[in-house]
């Protein structure tokens, strides 16, 4: 039950022989981010106490500033090159992003294994519109790019290590940034690491696996949620519902030598409820390639806030 698999016509690239290298590049950026990441960290080992199975992961999702080959197309190489298909756009014109997910490959190995070792997950890249941005603002993330010279063509190697590619910037270039946009500013001091990893609910085998349960639980052990427009995020079809924990912050020692706590990543919940077409298929016989796929912008909107100031300084659950 926990395989993957899809109808979808162009998903045949293949990721042949580079499987095992493929999924220790994943695994390295997951042990960056579990290691910054203590909530990410507690709440994985949590559900797998409680259900005691392999635990899908839905969606892997990393950010980009979208300027001079540092953008998605950056750190969407790996995943083209390992036999993922590129899908569909998504834009968010008020947050000046957008986004591109990428199908995994159909052939990769049928894997009894948890998280990464499962079934490979779908991948969620977005790009701020830099040159949407204020002048003063564009200039930094310029500043910065420019001097990583081709770091953009190492973007998978440095999220694998957990290094940005360019110089830690000043805390006043942070700010500068933070004013305008929580993304950029977040972008600026965690580079290409892994956003956020999302559990696949309804691949659970506890009661875990309606979301609505899971994020009570989730509550219940003392995590916070995102509440923007409410803890579930709901697609208009009503089939993707998705939910994310408010971020964990770090502390990050800026070039000017100010150590201040900035944002770091959060871990999100799916669930992908059976197309109408196929409502009569007996659970047992049920695949992925049967259940609501892709991205709904809307949600995403909202899932964006999971770093913001406003949900990091929320009191209280
Ligand atoms: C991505 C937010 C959107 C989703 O699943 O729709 C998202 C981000 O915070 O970079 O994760
Ligand atoms: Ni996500």
């Amino acid at each position: 039950s926990c395989t993957s698999s899809s109808e979808h016509a162009s998903q045949r690239s293949s990721i042949q022989g580079g499987e095992a290298f493929f999924r220790g590049v994943l695994e390295s950026m997951q042990t960056v981010y579990l290691n910054r990441n203590p909530t990410a960290k507690a709440i994985l080992d949590l559900v797998h106490s409680v259900d005691n199975n392999s635990l899908c992961y839905d969606h892997l999702a990393f950010r980009t500033f979208g300027v001079n080959g540092h953008g998605i197309d950056s750190m969407a190489r790996l995943f083209l090159d390992y036999g993922y298909t590129q899908r569909e756009e998504l834009r968010f014109p008020a947050k000046k992003l957008r986004a591109l997910w990428f199908s995994p490959p159909e052939d990769s190995l049928t894997s009894n294994g948890s998280g990464i070792n499962g079934p490979l997950p779908r991948i969620f890249i977005s790009e701020l519109l830099v040159d949407q941005m204020s002048p003063k603002t564009q200039e930094i993330m310029r500043k910065y790019t420019e001097s990583s010279g081709d770091g953009n063509k190492y973007a998978a190697l440095a999220s694998s290590l957990g290094h940005l590619t360019w110089e830690k910037p000043l805390y006043s270039e942070f700010q500068q940034l933070a004013s305008e946009s929580e993304y950029a500013a977040w972008t600026l001091v965690n580079g290409y690491a892994l956003n956020h990893v999302t559990i696949s609910t309804h691949r659970l085998k506890t009661h875990l696996k309606d979301i609505k349960k899971l994020n009570q639980f989730i509550e219940d052990s003392g995590f916070r949620l995102n509440s923007e427009g409410g803890v579930l995020k709901v697609s208009p079809d009503g089939l993707l519902q998705q939910s994310s924990t408010v971020a964990d912050s770090i502390s990050f020692q800026f070039s000017d030598g100010i150590t201040e706590l900035v944002p770091c990543s959060y871990i999100e919940f799916a669930e992908r409820l059976v197309l109408p077409q196929y409502k009569n298929l007996p659970d047992t016989e049920v695949k992925e390639f049967h259940r609501r796929d892709g991205f709904e912008v809307a949600s995403a909107d909202k899932i964006f806030e999971s770093t913001s100031k406003e949900q990091l300084s929320r009191v209280g659950s």
